[in-house]
């Protein structure tokens, strides 16, 4: 059981190292590929072919510009395909959005936000979990964590802003404000 982090040029890795790291957060093992609809279309193709039989679960598909390689994977490949539109160029990023996301009727491709490599790891995680106890478990302790970070971040704020004249930037021992951060 496995997952495979595709990307269309080693250009994407930055982005994409995203996904790899909340994969190996939940030791869910990875295969990372660079694969492009474009400009290696029968690798891609032989790839999404083969894919399920070689014991991959999902697929993530990072791409930007004209980024066809997530539907082209949904298209040669019945496992879920996750999408992450990479920001490139003029465009930023939109381009690979619509180009990711608008998939004809009966072709889903699940599309995170623009450069959302992270979320799509997750993503993939909750998908494997449905069948999968520990990682359900793990799933639980990771929510539960980030909950407690926001509770704290929270409690933190509320006391700051108790004083009339209390700011962000305040703190009582002249130190740098830490306010609590999402784990990752
Ligand atoms: P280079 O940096 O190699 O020129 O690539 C890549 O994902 C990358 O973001 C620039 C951008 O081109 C994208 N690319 C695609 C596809 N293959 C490469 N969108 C594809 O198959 O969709």
């Amino acid at each position: 059981m496995s997952v495979a982090v595709v990307m269309g040029s080693a250009s994407d890795a930055p982005v994409m190292d995203g996904a790899v790291e909340a994969l190996r957060e939940f030791s869910v093992p990875v295969e990372v590929r660079v694969l492009s609809a474009h400009r290696t279309p029968d690798d891609t193709m032989d790839f999404a072919r083969n894919a399920a039989s070689r014991g991959i679960r999902v697929l993530i598909a990072g791409a930007g510009g004209a980024a066809h390689l997530a539907g082209v994977l949904a298209a040669a490949s019945s496992l879920p395909v996750i999408g992450v539109p990479i920001a490139t160029g003029e465009l930023r990023g939109l381009d690979a959005l619509l180009a990711t996301v608008q998939m004809p009727r009966g072709v889903p491709v699940a599309t995170v936000a623009v450069n959302g490599a992270k979320n799509a790891g997750l993503l993939a995680v909750r998908i494997l979990a449905l069948e999968d106890e520990r990682l359900a478990e793990a799933l639980t302790r990771h929510l539960d964590a980030s909950a407690a970070q926001v509770r704290a971040a929270d409690e933190e704020l509320q006391k700051r802003y108790a004083d009339p004249r209390g700011s962000y930037a305040e703190t009582s021992d002249g130190t740098e404000p830490r306010l609590g951060t999402l784990p990752g």
